[in-house]
């Protein structure tokens, strides 16, 4: 116990990981800065950080895609409310990766930088027709498709068996739970991988600017203009929008209440470490009812992350652009379809986005280095995603609570509370 204890540890011991990230990042950029194209020697250290992300992708997207269904078990005894908060969840997710995509394809961050992947990625893949991608989305062999890795018939599988889980319901039990504590044990793994990230992403980032300069700080900057539009779009735009239009009502006092748990949210970078100021604020501030809110709230911040899926579409069309590959209407569609259908997967804690779009990169064929000089920036990105995150979970429980009748209209109207969050 001594050895863990944190008074032992130095300060770099003790030192936040996304802290460490940006330390190892910044000092990968001199690094190239100084020795340039002497710098690839230290690419092995990120190759092997990038094999280690891969690794975890299959069994983690497999097994908290069906905890993540699972945890929905409750939405068939909460019917109609679970049904809606969950059609509602997946419908503002698809609208915040098309912003995001928009966006990207507008403002083109990734443009000029003309990177080349080492891992030549899939050169002159035919771009399958949209019909073929929609019937390769379901596996003929399940287990074949998790061992190629093809991502979107994994998620297709993996939604199949958690819902039939759910129907089996009391003999599934004993299958759910090893799929849980699966899932916790590669939550560990992925903890341990990331424990590794900022000597990865020091070895890449010294290789990259190295190669390319220092030019490639601006399209860093570019990409996180390019979030941070498209959250505020999505925030102050949709989710506004369907307060007004859908539960009728004042969407100004929607945006002055988020106000507190958003920026626990940008803080904490942690849905799920804010759950307890959402939900404070659910119930004080825009008066929904402690039954909603209880189950709309929690269910949210596991299953609804459209600022993850936002980022998501920025970032893959950022890379895309970085190592010039032109990516079709199937691809874009791909895109929407795996990053709505992983947002369900991706855990309310920091930096989860991230390992997801790993697995949107993957689906598309777009070279995982791309990530690692996304994970130089996440905490950044992360801010800003969990943000949306939160803020969406908010507007689901107005929306639902408003349209059972479920929510004190009059506690909604009132002034908002200068009370902290906490
Ligand atoms: N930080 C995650 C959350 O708490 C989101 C993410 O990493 O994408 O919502």
């Amino acid at each position: 116990p001594s050895l863990t204890n944190e008074s032992n540890k130095g300060i770099w011991g003790q030192m936040a990981l996304w802290k460490k990230i940006l330390i190892g990042m910044t000092l990968g950029i001199i690094v190239g800065a100084i020795f340039g194209h002497d710098a690839e020697v230290l690419k092995p250290i990120g190759t092997l950080f990038i094999h280690a992300i891969k690794m975890l992708i299959v069994p983690l997207v497999f097994c908290s895609l069906i905890v993540g269904v699972t945890s929905m078990q409750d939405t068939r005894k909460m019917g109609r409310i679970g049904l809606k908060s969950v059609f509602i969840y997946l419908g503002t997710t698809a609208v915040a990766i098309t912003i995001g995509m928009v966006l990207a394809t507008m403002l083109t961050p990734g443009e000029g930088l003309n990177m080349v992947a080492s891992a030549a990625a899939d050169e002159g893949k035919s771009a399958p027709s949209l019909v073929d991608t929609i019937i390769s989305l379901v596996p003929k062999n399940p287990v074949d498709a998790l061992a190629a890795g093809n991502i979107l018939q994994i998620i297709v599988f993996a939604l199949g068996l958690g819902i039939s889980f759910n129907l089996v319901g009391e003999k599934a039990k004993p299958a759910v739970a090893v799929f849980e504590s699966l899932a916790e044990a590669m939550y560990k793994l992925t903890e341990l991988v990331m424990k590794f990230a900022p000597y990865g992403i020091f070895g890449l980032m010294a290789w990259v600017s190295g190669k390319y300069g220092l030019d490639i700080l601006m399209p860093l900057i570019k990409v996180i203009a390019v979030a941070y539009i498209g959250s505020i779009i999505h925030v102050v735009v949709v989710y506004s929008g369907m307060i007004s239009i859908f539960a009728k009502l004042n969407p100004i006092r929607y945006l002055k209440a988020l106000v507190n748990p958003a920026a626990v949210a940008f803080t904490t970078t942690s849905s799920s470490g804010t759950l307890p100021a959402t939900i404070k604020c659910a119930r004080e501030e825009m008066g929904v009812s402690k039954g909603i809110s209880s189950f709309v709230l929690p269910l949210g911040a596991t299953i609804n992350m459209d600022g993850t899926a936002l980022y998501q579409g920025v970032t893959a069309l950022f890379v895309a652009q970085a190592f010039g590959v032109d990516l079709g209407m199937a691809e874009y569609v791909t895109i929407i379809i795996t990053a709505t259908l992983a947002s369900i997967g991706t855990a309310g804690v920091p930096g989860a986005g991230l390992i997801m779009l790993s697995l949107v990169l993957t689906t598309v064929g777009l070279p995982l280095e791309g990530l690692a000089i996304i994970a130089g920036i996440d905490r950044i990105l992360d801010m800003a995603r969990t943000s949306v995150n939160v803020c969406g979970d908010l507007m689901v429980s107005v929306l639902v609570g408003k349209t059972e009748n479920e929510l004190d209209t009059a506690v909604y109207n009132k002034e908002a509370t200068a009370s902290p969050a906490f």
